[in-house]
């Protein structure tokens, strides 16, 4: 007799963040977390994490849709079902279910999980089993504060965690941002590397003018610098420089890498469980992408520790990883909701071991941090 899903519950987890981040179309100072729980007959709970950035100001869904959908539509549709076929019941969401990614990415996470403590093997065993156990992690700087930036820069570099540093362009004037990331580029010049993420606030002939100046400057990849729409024109881009584009918002799944290759686009893919539905979808995208020859790079929606796991899971299933990963997401937080954190380390972090995702939850922290 198979386990049966017996229910799902979902919780909003307001969560501080370390200083402000900013981000072309919005600062964060809170990062909101929907934890699912799936409970099934065999008294086994699995966890998962839907999250996006800055409210409705990064995809269609917000944090309450995420909470709202699973709660009204989704899981129901899952629970009374057998739990130990996460394909079929994937399939069952995608009849009944259009769009929702970040939440399907929660369940297929807490089914993951579930299945995974249920075999006494890793999320990574799940999907096939991990070819990494340590990936490089690169950190954000996106205090607002050029000098500020270029602090914290040198912190990480002296405590071994990052050696890998994305700037947040968009929110100013282009020659503020140029000037921003020239004297950053300058001040690691040799240490570290340093790319830049747009955000999709330029248009492209902005794009054409600022990634000239910003290759000129050494930086080492440029992130989704137009509307997520232009395919043509981020191709555009992709062949008029020498400095490669990173695709984020504008490829969430195997549909748009399909889009992307078709027009022509050569570069990388950032790879997100919340863009694709979940880990398996991010992996069918992965393979996508190879069989194009395009570089991947994993992506993080900015999740807490539970996201940021399942995301590693998936990650180190794949053979190689051209750009290294951001994971960083849970170093931004002030505070976590799980009983051991994720070891940050030698620029990078380890996988954390099973049964599931390897993590568990802090009930008092999650009681303290959830919204009532
Ligand atoms: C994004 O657009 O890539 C990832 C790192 C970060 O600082 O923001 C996110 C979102
Ligand atoms: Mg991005």
């Amino acid at each position: 007799m198979p386990a049966i899903i017996e229910s799902i519950t979902t919780q909003l987890v307001d969560l501080p963040t370390i200083r402000p981040h900013r981000l072309s179309m919005t600062t964060m100072a809170c990062q909101t977390l929907v934890i699912v729980r799936l409970r099934t007959s065999d008294g086994i709970e699995g966890i998962g994490e839907g999250t996006t950035i800055g409210g409705l100001s990064y995809s269609a869904e917000s944090p309450e849709s995420i909470k709202c959908n699973i709660d009204a539509w989704m899981a129901p549709l899952l629970i009374g079902q057998p739990a130990d076929n996460i394909n079929a019941l994937m399939a069952r969401l995608d009849r009944h279910v259009r769009g929702n990614a970040i939440a399907r990415s929660a369940l297929e996470t807490a089914l993951l999980d579930s299945q995974g403590k249920r075999l006494g093997v890793s999320v990574a065993e799940l999907l096939g089993g991990a070819v990494h156990k340590h990936l490089a992690v690169l950190w954000t700087l996106a205090s607002g504060d050029t000098q500020k930036d270029i602090d914290e820069a040198f912190q990480r570099l002296d405590e071994r965690r990052h050696q890998q540093f994305k700037l947040k362009l968009g929110a100013n004037a282009l020659r503020d941002d140029l000037r921003h990331v020239e004297s950053i580029c300058a001040a690691l010049d040799g240490r570290a590397g340093v790319q830049v993420d747009i955000n999709q606030a330029w248009d492209e002939a902005t794009a054409v003018q600022g990634i000239a100046a910003l290759e000129a400057a050494g930086v080492a990849l440029i992130e989704q610098p137009i509307s997520a729409r232009n395919v043509c024109g981020l191709t555009r881009l992709a062949n008029r420089f020498r400095v490669p584009m990173l695709a984020d918002e504008a490829v969430q799944d195997t549909g748009d890498g399909l889009t992307l290759l078709s027009a022509g686009f050569s570069g990388a893919f950032a790879l997100k469980i919340a863009k694709a539905g979940g880990p398996r979808g991010a992996l069918a995208l992965a393979r996508t992408a190879q069989a194009g020859g395009i570089g991947l790079y994993g992506g993080t929606m900015l999740e807490g520790t539970i996201g940021t796991a399942a995301s590693l899971h998936a990650w180190s299933a794949l053979p190689s990883l051209e750009w290294g990963t951001e994971m960083f997401g849970p170093l931004l937080l002030k505070d976590d909701i799980v009983t051991e954190g994720l070891r940050y380390h030698e620029f990078g972090v380890d996988l954390p071991r099973g049964p599931g995702l390897g993590i568990a939850l802090d009930e008092d922290r999650l009681r303290f941090y959830s919204r009532p």
